[in-house]
Formats: C-alpha cells, structure tokens, sequence
C-alpha cells in the first residue's frame, strides 16, 4: 500500500488544498482537530457501546476492547438501536461543525459552507469481513452535485491493523463508476477492478482527518486488532450548489426524525441549521411533492411522501 500523500495544517492555503484535491482526488491533514475534541466524542461513544454490552468491561471503556459475542452491524436490529443512539448524541454532530474543519473546508468549497447534516458514526467490530466497507464513490449514495467532499475523522488513533480508510489516489479522475450490488449488499465497485498497488493508506491518527472528493475510489482496510474501530464522517460542500434532499431527511419507516434526535441536546445552534441556509434542493420541494402524487409505484410514492413531509419549511 503506499503511504497517504499528507499536509500539516500550517501549509494550508486555498489554492494548496485546492490543488492537491483536484489532483489527488484526497489530503490526509494531520493534527487538525484538537485530539481532546477528538476524546470527548470517543468518551461519549464508547458509553453507549459499553451500556449496550459491546465492550470488555473489565477494560477502560476508551481503549474500545470489543465483546466478541456482541458483534454485529448494519442491517442487524440490535446495531441500528446502537446506532441510533449514537447518532442521537449532541457531540456526535457537533464535531463536523468544529470551528478548524470548517475553516479548512471553507478553502475548500468557498465562504458559504453546508456541513450535510447526517453525519456517518463507523462502529466496527473486529474481524468481521460482512463489516468491512467496500471500494465505492460517496457520489453514490449522496447524489446531487459531485463537488462535495468527505472528511473521515478517527476516534482513536488508528494503525493500519485497526482498519483506517484507504484511497485510490487520482480515482476521482475516472468520473463516476458502475457500482454492482451482490446479494442483499450495499453497491460496490468490484475489488478486482482495483490493482493491488493503487491503494494508498497508512495510520490515521486522533485528530488528523481525511478529505476526499465525491468521486474519489475509498474502502475501509479491514479490523484485525481486538478493538472496535470508531469514526465519524462527513460531508461538505459549497450550500449553494445542487443538494439531494434525502441528505436532509430520514428514509425509511423507522420514525426517526430531528425532533427524536434533538431531544436530549444541551444547545439550539446546531438544530436545522440548513433551514436558515438558501439550498438549492434537486429534486426541488414542489417536484417532490408532484412525485408523492404521481411517481411510477406505490412504494415510491410513499417515499416521496415521507421525504415532502420532513421538508417543512
Ligand atoms: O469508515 C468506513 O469504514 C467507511 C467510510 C466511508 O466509506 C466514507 O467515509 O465514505
């Protein structure tokens, strides 16, 4: 594998960043976020684990050794109630929005950041092959406009052994590749379309944060350690270029919603904050409320509906 192409945070300029995306398609820049930010989610994360029986209880709850009788992931129930508790914790969302990863994605996109608001929390047990995300493109699950980045924030410190995230360095070149779905998995690219040697990734550690391009080619390495590999992330982009607003809303019948989420919180500047932001949805509001009436099925009506709904202002 070779080693990430990285930035310390005091080189960084617009037009550096800016330069190195469009021709690397990523930048790993180390220390960025102060590694006690970092901690304080990891503290908050690995609470909810322990509670749910997911780590060793006779280690510290922060060195993340994981119960082996515990493991699961996504689509199992017992990870989505997990999960959801997780995703609900003030800290978990606040993170994105750290004054120095805004600033660094500023340079990036430009003055009038939309820091999406769902961001991503990994909960990876160790070796589990059926939780190891696959080669893919955020661009195809985010949609909307390709010029969006992701910034992927580990936890902990992460040695290649505890499965950090690895890059096809100039991947986002390609333009947007054919995903395939295999049995009831998410959309892939095949792993054989990728030479061995095109992957570039190495220790990401607390603090650092990896950017990378809609389109650039990522996958996780897998967890051969015996802890849980924790990370955030998420995704930016300039607000007023084009948005998919299912990046806004929950899908599904599960009755999530940002009232459930917001419930515990301690503060109100985090809360539908893009509400106050000119987005440019596509499909617009009044198309998805024509595609509630009129779209092709009955399932996808409903969706549409569920969308129309949760787009309320
Ligand atoms: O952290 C992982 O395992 C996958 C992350 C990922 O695919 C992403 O950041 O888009």
């Amino acid at each position: 594998m070779n080693p990430l192409h990285e930035l310390p945070t005091a080189d960084l300029t617009s037009s550096l960043l800016q330069a190195e995306i469009r021709s690397r398609g990523y930048i790993l820049v180390r220390n960025l976020l102060p590694r006690d930010a970092v901690q304080s989610v990891l503290a908050d994360v690995t609470g909810v684990l322990s509670n749910a029986g997911w780590l060793l209880p006779d280690r510290p709850q922060t060195e993340r050794f994981a119960n082996a009788d515990a493991a699961c992931g996504d689509p199992d129930p017992a990870f989505k109630r997990t999960y959801q508790q997780v995703f609900n914790l003030e800290s978990f969302h606040a993170l994105p929005h750290h004054p120095r990863l805004k600033e660094v994605m500023g340079a990036l996109v430009g003055d009038q950041v939309l820091v999406h608001p769902k961001p991503i929390g990994r909960l990876i047990f160790p070796n589990c092959e059926r939780l190891v995300v696959h080669p893919h493109q955020d661009y195809e699950f985010m949609g909307g406009d390709p010029e969006f980045f992701t910034a992927w924030i580990a936890l902990h410190d992460c040695p290649v052994n505890v499965g950090p995230l690895r890059i096809v360095e100039g991947s986002h070149l390609r333009g947007v590749q054919q995903h395939q779905r295999e049995d009831l998995h998410v959309p892939e690219i095949p792993i054989d379309s990728i030479h061995e040697e095109e992957w570039g990734g190495g220790d990401i550690n607390a603090g650092d944060v990896l950017i990378f391009h809609s389109l650039t080619i990522h996958a996780a390495s897998p967890n051969l350690s015996r802890q849980m590999r924790l990370s955030i992330d998420c995704r930016f982009q300039d607000a007023n270029r084009v948005l998919n607003p299912a990046n806004l809303v929950f899908g599904g019948d599960s009755g999530k919603s940002w009232e459930k989420t917001y419930a515990g919180w301690s503060f109100d500047d985090l809360k539908f904050y893009w509400k106050r932001l000119p987005l440019q949805l596509k499909p617009s509001k009044e198309e998805i409320a024509t595609l509630a009436a009129s779209a092709e099925n009955e399932a996808a009506r409903t969706r549409y509906a569920r969308m129309a709904a949760q787009l309320d202002w």
